[in-house]
């Protein structure tokens, strides 16, 4: 397809995208019946939102467990049994820095099999998902960021990040690693890094940030996650009101079990 053909969405501008830049971005280099891998994080949501589906085989997004570290292993499957029915279209990995750490040792079966996927690491330095849940019940994002410890406070609540390079990690097991670092040109050097990961042969992981504060839109759903009822933190004791009023609202779409155990 040519490069006329891709448009995309404008880019924001913004040095550090938010993660929906990105998938914009991707999608826009892919070619229609590439096959997009995903697993959990915020991706699965924003890809369900955002990415447009142009194959049947096109979409491979785990949603019954949501299980961190299915992403580049499943990649790999994918490629494998495409490469069965001799089917060259490329795979393409989009993996959350979480996800990542949790299991990125495949890639050396990548390289040891000579099989060719495409990995997109967005690097938000922690769970933007949870992050963003946290949020929601009034936990203030506890937890979810990839600080160093804080021996003081005894948490990991500081401003210093772990300064794990995954670019440098992924280098290490001999791939070919594209850096897209931040600034007004992201969004187009991280398309020309897809661009040119896709025209390679051998397995390419292209690295690049995000901000995780930056949101895909509203799903509109609502999910019930239980709010602590005793808490000394302001914003969990407004969640709570919040929470008791939304369950108010909630009907059961099987009607109410009677007292046999069927639904009335
Ligand atoms: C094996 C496993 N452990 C824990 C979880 C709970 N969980 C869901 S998303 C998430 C964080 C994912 O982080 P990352 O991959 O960086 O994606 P982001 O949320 O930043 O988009 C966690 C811990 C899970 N889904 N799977
Ligand atoms: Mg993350």
């Amino acid at each position: 397809m040519g490069r006329g053909r891709r448009p995309g969405a404008r880019p924001s501008g913004r040095d550090l995208p938010g993660q929906p830049e990105i998938i914009g971005a991707v999608q826009a280099e892919t070619d229609p019946r590439d096959v997009v891998v995903q697993a959990a994080g915020s991706l699965p949501g924003d890809l369900h939102k955002l990415w447009r589906v142009r194959d049947p085989l096109g979409y491979h997004v785990e949603y019954a467990f949501s299980c961190m570290g299915y992403e580049i292993a499943g990649g790999l499957g994918a490629k494998r049994g495409l490469l069965d029915d001799r089917d060259d279209r490329d795979v393409v990995v989009m993996v959350g820095d979480g996800s990542y750490l949790m299991l990125h040792t495949e890639l050396v079966t990548a390289v040891a099999e000579g099989l060719k996927i495409v990995v997109v690491i967005v690097q938000n330095d922690g769970y933007a998902s949870i992050g963003n849940l946290s949020d929601t019940v009034g936990s203030e994002r506890f937890g979810t960021r990839y600080r160093m410890y804080d021996r003081a406070a005894r948490n990991f609540q500081g401003d210093t990040p772990v300064p794990v390079d995954l670019a440098a990690n992924a280098r290490s097991y001999g791939l070919d690693v594209i850096e897209v670092p931040p600034g007004p040109t992201v969004i187009a050097d991280l398309r020309d890094a897809v661009r040119r990961a896709k025209a390679s042969h051998r397995t390419t992981v292209v690295h690049v940030a995000s901000d995780p504060l930056v949101a895909a839109p509203d799903g509109e759903g609502w999910w019930d996650v239980p709010v602590a009822a005793v808490s000394t933190i302001p914003s969990t004791q407004e969640a709570r009101t919040r929470y008791e009023q939304q369950v108010e609202a909630q009907r059961s779409l099987l009607g109410r079990p009677t007292d046999e155990g069927e639904h009335a």
